[in-house]
């Protein structure tokens, strides 16, 4: 499908139509060459973590700095059922299979005047490619910088984030925000990473009983609520539930500063409560879950591991990464996938 042949007004319109789900996507970790993920049959995109660079140009190919812990330093791949087309776009890069695309953009921060325009600029980017192409339902957002917690009070450069984001992002009438993660990198690399998941189709958002909705925040932590729902419901066949950046938050409040393993029980009653919310009646377990975990401090990462394997059994899709979470008396955030 030509990515202009759609009309942007009708795209805009909410739609109330009862249409058929959309296939699943599947998403894995695989120590396996990153050729030969690339060649595989749907294959939509293809993430690793750390700091070696791209080894390829393909536009699926995207590396997050930061470093995988704990020995497993797999690639993320995401599969889809349909057939890719993938391109640039200025700085953009994206690859769609017509009902689900991943959309990439990274920019030197110091090519946009630091993290707040930088991000703006960012999110005018991946708004003004959604408006064009067929699939302008966002259902998930990642977002990579460096030294999330410097600066001090509205100075912090997440608030920063945070303020530049809802200046760039625009949604389709009557959507409420995609699901996402904000972390910090620990190796400085003046670049800000955005990538995204959209559908043609939208998703539901799910927001948490156990915390306040994140665009409702309070004054206190920012002048710019953050711009994300708890999780997304996509709209597909197989209930998949996109798990946002979850963390020892109740209410507002940053619960157990300090002491990882009660944040850790904390995060994980959290992530219980969201998959209820969104009407998943299946645990979160091996077969119906993958899960992401950034961890402050690299020395944690044995432990967590250890307690997640007793909780989620030997084979949960399980990876852990060395990045901040945007409070800094948090020490760990969990985001993921559930299916029911
Ligand atoms: C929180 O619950 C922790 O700004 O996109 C989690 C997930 C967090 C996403 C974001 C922030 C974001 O407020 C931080």
């Amino acid at each position: 499908m030509e990515l202009s042949s759609l009309n942007p007004d009708r795209l805009e319109s909410p739609s109330t139509r009862a249409v058929p789900a959309l296939p699943g996507l599947d998403v894995a970790y695989a120590e396996v060459p990153v050729a030969s993920a690339l060649a595989a049959p749907g294959v939509i995109a293809v993430i690793g973590f750390g700091d070696s660079p791209a080894t390829t140009d393909d536009p699926r190919r995207l590396q997050v700095g930061l470093e995988p812990l704990d020995g497993f330093a797999p690639l993320e791949i995401w599969r889809v059922q349909g057939v890719i087309e993938s391109g640039r776009d200025g700085p953009l890069r994206w690859a769609s299979d017509g009902t689900y695309s991943f959309v990439a953009v990274e920019l030197d921060e110091a090519d946009h005047g630091g993290v707040a325009d930088s991000t703006r600029h960012a999110y005018a980017l991946l708004s003004a490619w959604r408006r064009r192409s067929p699939t302008p339902h966002w259902l998930r957002m990642w977002n990579y910088l460096d030294a999330i917690n410097q600066g001090e009070g509205d100075a912090e450069r997440y608030r920063q984030f945070c303020s530049g984001r809802a200046a760039g992002l625009t949604l389709p009438a009557a959507a409420g925000y995609p699901a996402a993660t904000a972390i910090g990198l620990h190796r400085p690399r003046g670049r800000l990473l955005v990538y995204a998941l959209a559908s043609n189709r939208p998703g539901r958002p799910v927001e948490n009983p156990r915390q306040l909705n994140a665009w409702r925040y309070p004054r206190r932590y920012g002048p710019t609520a953050p711009s994300f729902a708890r999780a997304m419901r996509a709209p597909d066949e197989r209930a998949q539930l996109y798990i946002s950046g979850t963390a020892a938050i109740v209410g507002h409040a940053s619960r157990h500063p300090g002491d990882l393993d009660s944040q850790l029980a904390e995060t994980l009653a959290n992530l219980d409560s969201l998959i209820r919310a969104a009407g998943h009646r299946a645990a979160l377990d091996a077969h119906h879950g993958v899960l992401k975990v950034y961890l402050r401090r690299a020395a944690d990462a044995v432990q967590v591991r250890q307690l997640l394997r007793q909780r989620f059994g030997a084979d949960m899709p399980l990876l852990l990464l060395h990045g901040d979470v945007c409070r800094a008396e948090l020490l760990v955030e969990i985001d993921g996938l559930h299916n029911d």
